[in-house]
């Protein structure tokens, strides 16, 4: 392939602002796709987690040609908790489309990737995507990436960046907004013209670094990255450079590059080429695939560290055992450590007091999308509250801090700084704008543990918030993230709905009728600050001497359903969440004695 009709581009941008719709457009565009065709929205979001969440969650590959160009798209996740993924994919690529909302413009997580892409000196592209939509503000979106540029102190030549204007959705784009061409055209044309075509060369010894790993049933763990130097060939001799800087000879069967969203093997690749490798089982992100005559492993990638951690332990829960397939300390630990193989962001330690694991990551999603995966994959096992990860610096305890952007209308104003205020928030800036106020806060990490359910309720649902992590402040003191007492079943037992209807006075109910539960576990949340033991099958033997249906003149509210993500943020220091294939418990830790109190 020549090396100068090659254009490698990462599309980085905030949450939700339009990459893998981009990524869409694009291929369509390049003729990829027969016209009849019908190519699912948002290809390249491929996993089952991601299609079913809306969101990318793991940075992909793909390419597509534009005239004789061959150009390789790397999408990346918009959300801060996979901002590692970012950091580390940011190699391969030799320059970047920002996407911004036309109507949010620059948002936290628009913050965190551009200047990671200006520390790598990539060209940057500035897309306005979104314009279609009927509140879009291109000048004032204009004017705060351009201040974007100018704070984060971006270099005279990267400050001169090109801009067009985008609907991803529909599918154009023009240099200028006025313009009413209805092609993709102007995004490739940009790209071949301000990105430029990888460096490198073809005769200096092999260099290619793995920044993504990818599995395949049928080929096992794949490398992904860029040929820096030299040429990478199937089946001769080379050297790899392990994390820890062991060099170790290695040879790989098979080669892919990426066309369209597929892989397509292929016998060698060249100076620039992005490809996955397959045939080393224990590949891991960082190594360095070199000649072994001249060894030259490339620097290791540096990723912000974790900020929150959670242990994970085997279960122990009176239902321990029977609903999933992996449930030892064993199996934990070969899954947990396969995860920081193709995860460096994620960092695992043996606890020292317990049996089980440390599991220390950039967030609650980061986390709680690693346990619903383990989840689904058959295993069995429980948390614990997440915790932010402290430091200490000369002598001071420091914790981590987040910056918080949050829109909402402004009837909502009000509340929210309340509740913030409570929560040692600092307000940054607050702004007004059509009904709209934008407020931006300082906040320690740990105040925002389970304050997203909270905020929902406080703006009916219409608010949006976004955190990024700021950087390490003093530790804030005291933080109450939960003031309710919950209500604990006495014993084990299938709820009945007469009891229920009983209890339901007494605060939120977290299940319905019929579902078997246990000494100890949770089964709601009291209205009062403190626990309160309470017998959820009460009633029962007055059922079976009833005629049958006689529950059925019980009227229940609906039970307040509690998502993965809900629960974990819920738990208390004394409180575990338990994790099967089926069900997800929230119980009392250890052997306590649930007698009927209250
Ligand atoms: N109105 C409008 N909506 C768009 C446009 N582009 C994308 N969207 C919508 O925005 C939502 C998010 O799009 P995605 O392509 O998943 O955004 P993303 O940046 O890949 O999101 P993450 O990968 O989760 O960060 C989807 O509902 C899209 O349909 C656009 O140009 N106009
Ligand atoms: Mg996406």
């Amino acid at each position: 392939m020549d090396q100068n009709k090659i254009r490698n581009v990462a599309i980085i941008a905030h949450v939700d602002h339009g990459k893998t719709t981009m990524v869409d457009q694009l291929f369509k565009h390049s003729g990829m796709f027969r016209d009849n065709q019908e190519v699912t929205e948002r290809l390249m979001d491929s996993m089952d987690l991601e299609r079913e969440r809306g969101i990318t969650i793991a940075s992909k590959n793909g390419s597509y040609n534009y005239k004789d160009y061959w150009i390789n798209i790397i999408d990346t996740p918009g959300h801060a908790d996979f901002g590692g993924q970012v950091e580390r994919v940011l190699r391969m690529a030799d320059g970047c489309l920002l996407l911004v909302d036309a109507q949010e413009g620059p948002m936290p997580q628009t913050y965190f990737v551009l200047k990671k892409a200006l520390s790598h000196h990539l060209p940057i592209i500035v897309v306005i995507n979104k314009i279609d939509k009927p509140a879009a503000r291109c000048e004032w979106v204009m004017d705060q990436v351009f201040d974007l540029f100018v704070k984060l102190n971006a270099p005279d030549e990267l400050l001169d960046f090109p801009v067009i204007y985008a609907s991803a959705k529909e599918g154009y784009a023009n240099f200028e907004l006025a313009d009413t061409g209805r092609s993709m055209a102007p995004v490739s044309e940009m790209i071949v013209k301000h990105i430029p075509p990888p460096v490198g060369s073809p005769e200096a010894p092999l260099q290619m670094q793995v920044n993504t790993i990818d599995y395949s049933q049928y080929l096992g763990r794949m490398g992904i990255g860029k040929v820096v130097n030299g040429t990478l060939r199937t089946n001769s001799n080379m050297a790899v450079v392990k994390r820890d800087g062991k060099i170790v000879p290695a040879r790989i069967t098979k080669i892919f590059r990426f066309e369209c969203d597929r892989k397509v093997p292929t016998d060698e690749a060249g100076v620039g080429e992005i490809v996955a490798v397959a045939g080393l089982e224990d590949i891991t992100v960082g190594v360095t695939f070199t000649d072994p005559d001249d060894p030259r492993p490339l620097p290791l990638i540096e990723i912000d560290p974790p900020t929150l951690s959670m242990n994970f332990i085997p279960n122990d829960s009176p239902f321990a055992g029977l609903e999933g397939k992996f449930v030892t300390s064993r199996h934990l630990e070969e899954r947990l450590r396969r995860e920081t193989l193709s995860d460096v962001a994620l960092v695992v330690t043996p606890l020292t007091d317990a049996v089980g694991y440390k599991v220390s990551g950039r967030g609650e999603l980061h986390l709680s999308i690693l346990i619903e995966k383990m989840r689904r994959e058959g295993y069995e096992f429980q948390v614990t509250r997440p915790q932010v990860i402290m430091r200490e610096e000369n002598g001071q305890l420091m914790e981590p801090y987040e910056e918080l952007t949050i829109d909402v209308d402004e009837a909502f104003k009000g509340v929210v700084i309340e509740k913030l205020g409570n929560l040692k928030g600092h307000m940054l800036d607050m702004t007004q704008d059509r009904g709209m106020a934008r407020l931006t806060y300082k906040i320690p990490t740990r105040s925002l543990l389970g304050f997203r359910s909270q905020f929902m309720t406080d703006t009916k649902g219409l608010g949006i918030m976004n955190y990024v992590f700021a950087e390490y402040g003093p530790y804030a003191g005291d933080i109450v993230n939960r003031v309710n007492g919950v209500l604990v079943s006495m014993e084990t037992c299938t709820t009945v709905a007469y009891a229920l209807f009983n209890l339901q006075d007494r605060g939120r109910l977290f299940l319905g009728p019929g579902i078997k539960i246990y000494k100890g576990q949770i089964i709601g949340e009291n209205s009062r600050n403190a626990d309160m033991v309470v017998n959820p099958a009460k009633g029962k033997k007055l059922t079976n001497m009833r005629a049958s249906g006689s529950d059925e003149n019980v009227v229940l509210t609906p039970p307040v359903n509690m998502s993965l993500e809900d629960c974990i943020a819920y738990i208390n220091d004394d409180e575990l969440v338990e994790i099967t294939p089926q069900t997800i418990r929230l119980r009392k830790k250890g052997e306590a004695n649930f007698k009927k109190r209250g």
